[in-house]
């Protein structure tokens, strides 16, 4: 059945004539040149996917006469008779050229690479190629990631419980490793090395100790042991407090000699167990988990403990920078900063600062967090939700790569016009070499993998993006859609327009003009703007939209929290003034009449009306947009899509018509003309 267990790499053969000869014509057998685990992957890959594509075989053969594609290591004897076009000094150790050459008068297609992972990678790009129909006459592709350590982070814990994690339970199956080997971690593997994903962390960032225990580690190093030649490393999430808990120290400060001497020892035993460990991601002193003030230390001496041993491994300590304390009577955006700003060059060269796209909490919309470009001297990494916390979980479709770009793309000014986000991270604006981006993982054991057909898009597209930031949304939802659901050309037109408007389309019916954490208490779904009187004060609604009868939103500006501050000019000045300042984030940094005056003329209430209506209206043209492409859908998928866009659309209207109704309770005004009436 097509129950979106083969995500994206489906092989099905292909139904149009005329492209299916073309490449039959085109692709009749290839050479592998060397062999080694990662390349015996390639080329299973290679022979099931050619060969489902073009419906019969296309061999494995022994001589380059023989071969149209030939894959090789950069300088193979195969590869002597070809001008390679590209300079292979510009090609990183992953990254890998394909392209169409001639080789004795014949033309053959050309994968080369400077190691054996760059061959895989390159081998999915081909048949992606395939799959989304490209013309392989032309092919002159040399491409290189711009980010060195693209992971995913799985908020998985040992009992096989995800937080965060709306796709069934977690896909490590503990209990059975190290012995059993679940055929999925394979798929995950190929999964994951078609987009250039080379890292996972396995477990939660509100970590449990006992990973780091010999029993478990003997089932980390099994599931390193299979994921090592798909060129991905694994990584763990440290908990800070181990000594205590598993090394039954009286102590887990960072500068006590006893607990350095026990994290070191234990590092060294990690790797014992896995020789090419990544290194650990840590969350301290956030949300009630221990960390270094525990003691009286900062972030620095906890994470320079760590990279300390770490470093002698080649491995990295990714410290997060999600940290907010309610001992601090702050307003909570402005923490992280306030605690690392003043740390910057007190890190160890093997620790990144890991912050998240925003200063909240992974919102449908939030400004870029004002710690990208404030360390300069600190290699700061980037951390995406994949799994839709906020977003309506695993029943709403929201294509989360124009959220990404969006950020990515924001321009920090930090060093002048262009310090886009993008820049820091990938280390280019200030000469970092060390470079990272995670996304939460929205995996678990589901068929389809992720919940809804429609998150594997965010699954693909964070690879995409942490590969080159450069890409396009469209770009890759029309890969996506291809290589996934359908070749049609209209209705992939039509389905790319539909994933690229559903981001904004979710902040329209959920959080508005810059509205944020209006949603339901704790478990986070549904809308909850009436949340308050809970233990803290930053975990409640109201704290955020400060409605009341004369307006709404929260002042971020030098009359309120001056959380402003933190920003570089002149994006300090455009979000300061009222006037200047876009109205996508207006109620983020500003509180705002109900009676002000929007772009578009109407008043704020009015807007805010409309808004509200319009996303909610938008999620029956969504409905619409899927009716149309079912001729080309297989059922079971289609029908799939439908339930879940039929749940969308009455949430929308549940977040539009509590909200209106709630906030109107503060306006006192009518809702605007020609709106049905919320009920
Ligand atoms: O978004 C919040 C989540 C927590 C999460 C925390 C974090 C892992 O609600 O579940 O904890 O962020 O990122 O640390």
């Amino acid at each position: 059945a097509e129950d979106g267990y083969r995500l994206w790499l489906r092989y099905d053969l292909i139904k149009d004539q005329a492209k299916l000869n073309a490449y039959k014509k085109t692709v009749t057998g290839f050479i592998i040149d060397g062999n080694s685990s990662t390349l015996a992957i390639a080329s299973k890959e290679l022979d099931n996917g050619l060969t489902g594509l073009l419906g019969s075989r296309v061999p494995l053969v022994k001589s380059v006469r023989d071969a149209s594609v030939i894959i090789a290591r950069f300088p193979s004897p195969l590869l002597k008779d070809i001008n390679l076009k590209t300079d292979t000094k510009a090609i990183s150790e992953e990254g890998y050229v394909i392209t169409t050459a001639l080789l004795n008068k014949k033309n053959v297609i050309v994968i080369a690479a400077h190691t054996d992972v760059g061959l895989l990678y390159g081998s999915f790009h081909f048949l992606r190629l395939i799959q989304s129909f490209h013309d392989l006459n032309n092919i002159d592709i040399a491409t290189s990631p711009k980010i060195k350590h693209r992971l995913l982070n799985h908020w998985d814990n040992l009992d096989r419980t995800v937080e965060r994690g709306y796709a069934g339970f977690s896909i490590w199956d503990w209990h059975k490793l190290p012995d059993y080997i679940d055929p999925r971690y394979h798929d995950y593997a190929r999964a994951n090395a078609s987009i250039g994903i080379n890292g996972t962390v396995l477990t939660n960032v509100n970590a449990n100790a006992q990973i780091l225990t010999e029993a478990y580690l003997r089932k980390v190093a099994a599931l390193a042991d299979m994921f090592r030649p798909y060129g991905i490393k694994v990584y763990l999430t440290a908990r800070f407090s181990a000594p205590v808990e598993i090394g039954n120290l009286k102590t887990a400060d960072p500068l006590d000699p006893q607990v350095r001497t026990w994290w070191k020892n234990k590092i060294d035993e990690i790797y014992k167990y896995v020789p090419d460990f990544g290194g650990f991601v840590v969350k301290a002193n956030s949300e009630g988990q221990p960390g270094p003030q525990n003691y009286k230390r900062n972030h620095a001496d906890g994470a320079n403990m760590l990279a300390e041993a770490l470093e002698a491994h080649k491995g990295i300590v990714m410290w997060r920078a999600f940290v907010y304390d309610n001992e601090v009577p702050e307003d909570r955006v402005k923490q992280a900063y306030n605690e690392f700003k003043p740390l910057d060059g007190g890190f160890k060269s093997n620790v990144l600062v890991q912050v998240k796209n925003g200063p909240l909490d992974f919102q449908p919309r939030e400004p870029f967090h004002p710690l990208f470009g404030a360390l300069p001297k600190t290699p700061i990494m980037m951390e995406f939700q994949i799994t839709q916390e906020y977003l309506g979980f695993a029943t709403h479709l929201v294509y989360l790569a124009p959220l990404f770009k969006e950020c990515l793309d924001s321009d920090t000014y930090t060093k002048g016009q262009g310090s886009t986000v993008a820049k820091v991270i990938d280390g280019s604006l200030e000469n970092h070499s060390l470079t990272g981006i995670a996304g939460v993982a929205n995996i678990g054991n589901d068929r389809n993998w992720t919940g809804h057909i429609f998150g594997q898009a965010n699954w693909y597209a964070f690879g995409r993006l942490a590969w080159d930031h450069n890409l396009t949304s469209e770009a890759i939802a029309d890969e996506w859609i291809r290589m996934t659901l359908t070749n049609d050309d209209q209705s992939v037109k039509k389905l790319t327009q539909m994933m690229i408007a559903s981001r904004e389309i979710v902040v329209q019916y959920m959080t508005p003009l810059g509205l944020h954490h209006i949603m339901g208490w704790s478990h986070h779904y549904g809308p909850g703007p009436w949340i308050k009187d809970k233990p803290r004060a930053d975990w409640t609604s109201v704290y955020y939209h400060q409605a009341e009868a004369n307006g709404i939103g929260f002042n971020r500006t030098t009359t309120g929290s001056n959380a402003l501050e933190q920003y570089a000019q002149p994006v300090r000045n455009r979000f300061e003034t009222l006037e200047q300042c876009p109205e996508n984030f207006l109620l983020w940094f500003h509180h705002v009449s109900w009676d002000h005056k929007m772009k578009s003329g109407r008043s704020l209430w009015d807007e805010l009306c409309h808004t509200y209506y319009k996303g909610a209206d938008s999620v029956k043209w969504m409905q619409n947009v899927w009716e149309t492409v079912r001729p080309n859908i297989d059922e079971e998928r289609f029908s799939h899509v439908k339930t879940f866009l039929g749940i969308q659309h009455k949430e929308a209207e549940w977040w539009r018509n509590s909200c209106v109704l709630y906030f109107q309770s503060f306006s006192k005004k009518e809702i605007p003309k020609g709106l049905a009436k919320p009920e």
